[in-house]
């Protein structure tokens, strides 16, 4: 399989991505083809976007030489073998709050011997017919990504680590809410700095999600080497806001 997003954490290189809350392909498209997007970030855990949209959009984003991404509404086997079989480049797991869950997520999205999928992606232009080679290449390629958005996870985060994940992903507003403290307090940093840690100590791909470029430029500068940048709603809202005012002046 070809996973721009793999390529490019595999090359050392910073991933800079998007996140898709509403299930348009235009948009998809649109911020896939945006230089210097490697991954687009489909979310079906919030927001509008359904099974079929999962498939229209893994498409055009993966057609525009972007990874796509699916975060699925929680760790159930059935939810992650939906998403994944819609030709996905990889699968982002919320609220992996333990270990236990973690080794759940990676036998889930795993065709055996390794783990439990079953074989059905037949509906997409990046996969192919049973011994096509897709079973091993998903196996070897798909980017599992799970979320560290609770204090088990953080109490769990060595043993996680430890699993045949590919991506280590801070949710920091749930985690903030989670651990019950200030959203970038100290308590907060430094469960997002334990995490960094670990992650990098096992060669996992640290990554967080940003609501903007200038909270997106630290995490980079911290170290963090997969960050989300922002997401369509926020765009499309805050620099709606922007021009209004500047046309206004209010
Ligand atoms: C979080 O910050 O909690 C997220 O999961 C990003 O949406």
């Amino acid at each position: 399989l070809t996973v721009p997003l793999r390529e490019k954490l595999s090359a050392g290189e910073q991933a800079a991505g998007a996140w898709l809350t509403l299930p348009s392909t235009a948009i998809a498209g649109v911020i896939a083809r945006t230089q210097d997007v490697s991954w687009v970030l489909i979310d079906a855990e919030h927001g509008l976007i359904n099974d079929t949209h999962m498939y229209d959009l893994s498409n055009v984003v993966a057609a525009n030489n972007a990874s796509p991404i699916i975060r699925v509404p929680a760790e159930e086997i059935w939810l992650i073998k939906r998403a994944l079989d819609s030709g996905a480049h990889g699968l982002m797991v919320p609220m992996a709050n333990s270990a236990e869950i973690v080794r759940g997520i990676v036998r889930a999205t795993k065709y055996p011997p390794i783990g439990v999928r079953g074989y059905g992606p037949m509906f997409t232009s990046a996969t192919g017919a049973l011994g096509s080679g897709y079973a091993a290449a998903a196996n070897n390629d798909l980017i599992i990504s799970v979320q560290i958005e609770h204090p088990q996870a953080v109490k769990e985060i060595e043993e996680i680590c430890q699993e045949g994940i590919d991506v280590v992903f801070i949710g920091p507003f749930d985690l903030a809410m989670s651990m019950g403290v200030e959203f970038g307090g100290e308590e907060h940093e430094a469960a997002i700095a334990k995490i960094l840690a670990t992650a990098k100590k096992h060669g996992k791909v640290a990554a967080i999600f940003c609501l903007n470029g200038e909270q997106a430029a630290k995490r980079f500068a911290q170290g963090f080497q997969m960050v989300s940048v922002t997401t369509d709603i926020d765009t499309l809202t805050n620099q709606f806001a922007v021009e209004l005012s500047r046309a206004t002046g209010k």
